[in-house]
This record gives C-alpha cells, structure tokens and sequence, in this order.
C-alpha cells in the first residue's frame, strides 16, 4: 500500500500534494519524457494517467516513459476497465458514489475484478463524486449520470460521510475535465469537515491561486489536467503553491 500510505503520511503531516494528470490520448512518448522532467523539476508528487475516452493503444508505453524518465509515482485514473497497466504504482479503483449508474458503482468492478487482480497494482478504493462544473462535461456524458449540483454542499458530504462508511479509502470531487467552473472552497470545507479520507480535487483548476485555495479549504490532493496541457510553466507555479498552503487548516 505504498501509494495509499503516502497519501495517508502527507494528510497526517498536513502536507498537500500536487497531481499533474496527463490524457494518454493526448501525449505522446517524447511529450511523456519530457512532461517527466518537467514534473521532477517541479517537485510534482503524483503523476494520474487516463481519461474519459482513451483511444490510443500506447497506455503500457506512456506510463513505460514516464516511469522511465521520472521517481515520481505514476498512478492510474481509469475511464474505463481496459485502461490498466502493470507497469504504473497504484490505480484508483473508482465507484462513481455521485451518480447512480450501476455500471460505474460496481458493475465494471465485477468484469475487470480478476484482471486488476492479476496485474499486481496496488488498488486504491476510491470515492468518486462528479460536480456539475457548470456545462456538460466529458465525462458526465460518458457515465450517462446527474452530476452533484454545484451549490449543494451537504449533498457533496453526505455523499462523501457514505463512500467513507462503506469502506472506500479516498474521496475524489472532480467538476469534470475542463470544467468551466471548478468546484468551490465552501463544498471542500463542508466534505473536509466530516471526513477522515484523503480528498483529492480536480477539475477546471486553472491557476495557482484556486490551488492554494482548494488546499486551504481542506484539499488534499490537487490535480490539474487541461490548464497544464495549455501551458506547461504552471506545473511549477501550481506545485509551488500547493506546497506552500498551510499546515492546519
Ligand atoms: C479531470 O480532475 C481532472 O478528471 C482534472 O481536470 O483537466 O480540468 O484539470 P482538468
């Protein structure tokens, strides 16, 4: 449990952690290579890999590059069952807790079961609640469900007290890849407030402020996808601000 006890140290020690999530559709492996370097320059503790539609075959190779180009763990984000790969540290084994399609809550769980078994990952059982990020997303569309309403917070924590109850490890809040509005401060604080798990946040982040922010609210993990592939130089400036928010919150 090497990666699920890092996340567990980091929280103990209220240390926040910066994710750099990297679409395997949309690197190729010399973009890889030199995403790693620019990761490790940052200090990036976490790379996630996946995405919503991952039509590529060149999963096994992207995160083969990436391992070999970087000490930072590589930690999959699957959309769908056929994105696992032996070669990453640990796969986020998500129940999709916000939506109610049985497929996404335990359905594709049943199917790919032996074969996530097989591969020797480290499995992380994970949360995963959608927020409506204000427009449809790629990945409400592809999970055919409601996404929470962005201004309901106590529905985002009862959600997340219930995931938690039942025995998953980490809570994921993501307004979706792109989001146009990112999830708020006040819905991390309330799911913050009365959970033990580690929360990790995505979505929409599009600048270093809204990291530190998120952090600051209770975050314990950021990731930013899509701003990063539009400008490389903010993984330093997000890491550093996520490295720099406060101990207690
Ligand atoms: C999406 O949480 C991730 O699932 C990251 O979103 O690509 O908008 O940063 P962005």
């Amino acid at each position: 449990n090497k990666i699920y006890n890092s996340f567990i140290d980091r929280k103990a020690k209220g240390v926040k952690s910066f994710a750099v999530l990297i679409d395997p559709d949309k690197v190729t492996p010399a973009g890889a290579a030199d995403l790693a370097a620019k990761c490790t320059a940052a200090k990036v503790d976490y790379i996630f890999l996946g995405g919503s539609l991952v039509i590529t075959s060149h999963l096994d190779e992207c995160v083969q590059q990436l391992k070999s180009n970087c000490d930072i763990p590589v930690v999959l984000f699957p959309g769908s069952p056929s994105q696992v790969s032996r070669y990453a540290d640990a796969l986020l084994y998500l129940s999709l807790i916000s939506g109610r399609n049985p497929e996404l809550l335990i359905g594709q769980h049943v199917i790919s079961a032996p074969a996530v078994k097989k591969s020797g990952l480290e499995v992380i059982s994970t949360g995963y609640m959608v927020v409506d990020g204000g427009a449809p997303t790629t990945v409400s569309y592809i999970s055919n469900t409601t996404p929470l309403p962005a201004d309901k917070d106590d529905i985002a924590m009862c959600t997340a007290i219930a995931g938690e109850m039942l025995g998953l490890k980490v809570v994921y809040m993501d307004a979706g890849s792109g989001a146009r509005k990112p999830i708020t401060e006040s819905m991390i604080a309330r799911v913050a407030s009365q959970v033990s798990a580690p929360i990790i946040v995505g979505g929409g982040i599009r600048d270093a402020e809204k990291a530190y922010l998120n952090c600051k609210a209770g975050a314990d993990i950021i990731v930013v996808g899509n701003a990063i592939e539009k400008d490389a130089s903010l993984i330093k400036e997000i890491a550093d601000a996520v490295h720099a928010a406060p101990v207690l919150r």
